[in-house]
């Protein structure tokens, strides 16, 4: 399946790769793009053969936010009828684990994308912002509330408050960004990242994803209680007879798919 803004390349492996192929409008994420990219998602997790998926942008820049000749004309009414920005659910519910690389600029929506994935691998040269306040707006697709879960209030505020921008450096010491690498080498180093996850236990991985992630939205002792009752079936799970034996017999684990 293809679109002209969003493709999607299944590789051996378990990884599939998502590309937001927009470059001349800065892969500004207009409706086509989130309609392409939502149809791809539900594939991707409903395809047992998809451990891990591994989200990029083409060009020199992730994404330039949503698309503003597109929201111009957009009435409060439409927005609403549409559900504009609810169209982005489809990546923050996403049940596998998600590897995104940034390049260049990831602003507004685009740094929604991001605060949405698993595991951020930015290049030195990534940007990231949210400067909806400077167009007369504010975030819509999660950005006043997932970034400061994981930046922290303080940064937060500064970041949706005044529209600045912060480099990766800055990403990554506040918590937006798994690790930065240089920038000749963020795809081939994502994709060893994505491989090396996709030979992980699926079922596993999962279920770390949901786990952690529910777990930050209810008190703590909730939280603990939601582990150890993943944690109590994992242990009833056939991975982790494979990966316990492998690892006695001094052998690489084999995970069958799924
Ligand atoms: N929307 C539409 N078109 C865009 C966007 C955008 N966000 N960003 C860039 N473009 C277009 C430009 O209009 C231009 O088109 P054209 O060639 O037809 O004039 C082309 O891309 C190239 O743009 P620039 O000449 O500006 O390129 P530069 O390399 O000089 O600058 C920047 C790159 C810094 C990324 C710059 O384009 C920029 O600042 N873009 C706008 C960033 C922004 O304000 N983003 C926030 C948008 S609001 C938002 O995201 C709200 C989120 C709500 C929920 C989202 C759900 C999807």
């Amino acid at each position: 399946m293809s679109s002209d803004v969003v493709r999607c390349e299944p590789h051996s492996g378990g990884v599939a790769e998502l590309i937001i192929d927009r470059p001349a409008a800065r892969n500004a994420l207009n409706r086509a793009l989130t309609d392409a990219m939502a149809a791809h998602l539900a594939r991707l997790a409903a395809d047992a053969a998809v451990r891990v998926v591994l989200l990029r942008a083409e060009g020199e820049h992730f994404a330039a936010g949503a698309d503003v000749k597109e929201m111009l004309v957009l009435s409060a009414d439409e927005a609403r009828a549409l559900d504009f920005a609810g169209c982005c659910a489809a990546l923050g519910d996403f049940p596998k684990p998600v590897v995104a690389l940034v390049q260049g600029f990831a602003l507004g929506g685009g740094c929604e994308l991001v605060e949405m994935c698993d595991v951020v691998l930015a290049a030195e040269t990534a940007v990231f912002g949210h400067p909806e306040v400077r167009l007369g707006t504010m975030p819509g697709a999660g950005g006043t509330q997932r970034l400061p879960r994981l930046v922290g209030m303080a940064k937060a505020l500064d970041l949706l408050l005044t529209g600045r921008r912060m480099d990766a450096r800055e990403a990554e010491r506040c918590g937006l960004v798994s690790r930065v690498v240089p920038a000749g080498s963020l795809i081939e180093e994502g994709r060893r990242v994505a491989a090396d996850m996709a030979t992980l236990p699926g079922e596993v991985l999962r279920t770390i994803k949901r786990v952690a992630r529910s777990g930050a939205d209810v008190p703590l002792a909730e939280a603990l209680r939601q582990e150890r009752a993943a944690f109590h079936h994992s242990l009833a799970g056939a991975e982790r007879y494979e990966g316990m034996r492998a690892f006695l017999e001094k052998r690489p684990p084999r995970f069958d798919a799924g």
